[in-house]
């Protein structure tokens, strides 16, 4: 029996996905919320807002959440001796900080009792900074400016919720807790050092999204150690392969709960690196876009391509070669707005796109209903080019029009891909996905299994450890539908000359450009 386990500690939830690879089946699949799980962590979804933008997680709640799961697989009768090999997925840039009884406890933890107990002391910094904190402007500042070639070394950016610029702030801030700090893992590394006993490597496409890593070399940056903060290198874990073999599994798990002392750790990695995974990515002409709340465009490049204007970031891929991750915050919040305006389901919307053409007569939204990050603009606004908002049909197909020239324009920067895989909630709309190949001029697949970090954690172990091609491993458990949406030539070559109109008005409207209004008219005699 080859079963292999992904484990994902996400922001709200730790879960888990059992694979059979032999059978290729998901055997065993439970996600478990923080706040409804672990309500004793006082958590409001998994995170706790401090001062000042800061937010921050209880890492002794993952903790307890990660002997949470196994009790349950056990319980539900799994046998865990079937396991092979086991990796996960943690959610990217958060960072906890352990003392000087970290190593000793964790080496020898006594099976009679559970990890909460035993490691509540290990902690030098009882909450850990996540992602969503924007507590470090200052250090951002400091940090780029001591080593300006930051986003071409690291592949993004001095980033507010980055590790680098969160550990330099708590140097700055709890000088003393840094000084008594002898290990910092970020949160995938420190769940993979509980599973082995000891101190997991940062795998490299984590790594890349601490503005540490010198994304070339897959190594630590010696200039940004020391922007960031006295003696960080021998605090920090060293960078591994994602495919490395971090460990066989610590006899604590062994002896409390039945797996097999065989049993492979890979390396633990980021939610997106999984999630890329979990979408069947491996091949510099494919790429994925996640329709969600947020829009997310996932790119893989064999060469490490930075954006010049620092849009998006660049990791290490956990398959081949370099990914790309740019996320649109205005995603199905500006499909939902306008569908909500109008009073129309998602029926009456595939009606209304339909009385449109492409193109939408050169009639042009900006779909800032949120402040947008790609591209930058502070400011929640709507923006409308030759379109009133009382015209229900071009306002559907003008927001729809300007998310995907949006995507097309500011990934631009990345190989532009043959196919496209697309999964999210908006992925149902036929519509949608025809636009998509149209802009894009590239075969639009949708994904029937919804992949996920949890997934891509399973493959990753499965990969790592079989030390088979991506593609077998894909064939196995990533299903798309039939139905395939190719591009219609005439519409391609309209959409790429409406793509210079459109970045037009996004400079004009944000970035202080001219006047788009002749360039608007020039599309609309050229396709009438
Ligand atoms: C990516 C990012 C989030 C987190 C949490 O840069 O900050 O996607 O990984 O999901």
């Amino acid at each position: 029996m080859s079963k292999y386990l992904g484990l994902d500690f996400s922001t709200q939830s730790a879960s888990a996905v059992l694979l059979d690879v032999e059978k290729g089946e998901t055997v065993w699949e439970k996600s478990f919320p923080f706040a409804e799980y672990f309500p004793h962590y006082n958590t409001e979804n998994g995170i706790l807002k401090g001062a000042n933008g800061e937010v921050l997680s209880p890492p002794l709640m993952w903790t307890e959440s990660l002997e949470y799961i196994v009790e349950q697989m056990k319980k539900d009768g799994v046998d865990l001796a079937e396991i092979k090999a086991i990796s996960g997925s943690g959610q990217q840039h958060g960072s906890v900080y352990l003392n000087n009884s970290w190593l000793d406890t964790l080496a020898n933890l006594n099976t009679s009792e559970g990890l909460v107990a035993q490691l509540k002391g290990v902690f030098s910094r009882e909450h850990s900074p996540i992602w969503m904190d924007t507590s470090t402007s200052t250090e951002c500042e400091e940090i780029e400016s001591a080593v300006p070639s930051i986003a071409q070394l690291t592949g993004s950016a001095a980033t507010m919720r980055f590790t680098g610029p969160q550990i330099r702030k708590f140097y700055k801030t709890e000088n003393e807790g840094y000084a008594n700090t002898e290990t910092i893992h970020l949160v995938s590394s420190f769940m993979a050092s509980l599973l082995i006993g000891k101190n997991a490597g940062i795998d490299h496409a984590d790594g890349s999204g601490m503005n540490l890593m010198d994304l070339e070399k897959h190594d630590w940056n010696g200039e940004l150690l020391n922007a960031t903060a006295p003696e960080l290198i021998s605090k920090l874990p060293k960078c591994v392969s994602p495919s490395h073999v971090v460990g066989k599994i610590a006899p604590y798990w062994v002896d409390r709960f039945g797996f097999n002392s065989e049993t492979d750790v890979i390396a633990f990695s980021g939610d997106n690196p999984c999630s890329l995974i979990g979408l069947g990515l491996s091949n510099a002409s494919e790429a994925a876009i996640s329709l969600g709340t947020s829009d997310t465009y996932f790119g893989i490049s064999d060469k490490l391509i930075v954006s010049e204007e620092g849009e998006g970031h660049v990791f290490a891929s956990p398959s081949t070669g370099y990914m790309s991750l740019i996320c649109f915050v205005n995603g199905s919040l500006a499909r939902e707005k306008v569908r909500e305006h109008y009073q129309l389901s998602w029926e009456d919307y595939e009606k209304a796109l339909a009385q449109t053409k492409c193109g939408n007569n050169g009639k042009i939204m900006l779909p800032y209903f949120d402040e947008e990050i790609t591209p930058a603009s502070k400011h929640a606004q709507v923006y409308r080019f030759g379109l009133n908002e009382s015209e229900a049909e071009a306002n559907c197909r003008a927001v729809l029009e300007a998310q995907f020239l949006s995507m097309r324009l500011h990934s631009s920067w990345m190989s532009k891909p043959d196919s496209i895989s697309i999964t999210g909630g908006a992925s149902q709309n036929s519509s949608i996905l025809q636009i998509i190949a149209n802009i894009f001029g590239a075969k639009v697949k949708k994904l029937k299994t919804t992949g996920g970090a949890g997934l891509g954690a399973a493959l990753r172990a499965y990969q790592a450890h079989q030390g088979c091609e991506w593609s077998d491993v894909f064939n196995d458990f990533i299903e798309y539908d039939e139905k395939t949406y190719t591009p219609d030539p005439l519409a391609h070559s309209l959409y790429e000359d409406l793509l210079k109109v459109y970045s037009a008005c996004e400079e004009y409207s944000i970035a202080s450009g001219s006047d788009p209004e002749s360039e608007r008219l020039g599309f609309i005699n050229r396709w009438k």
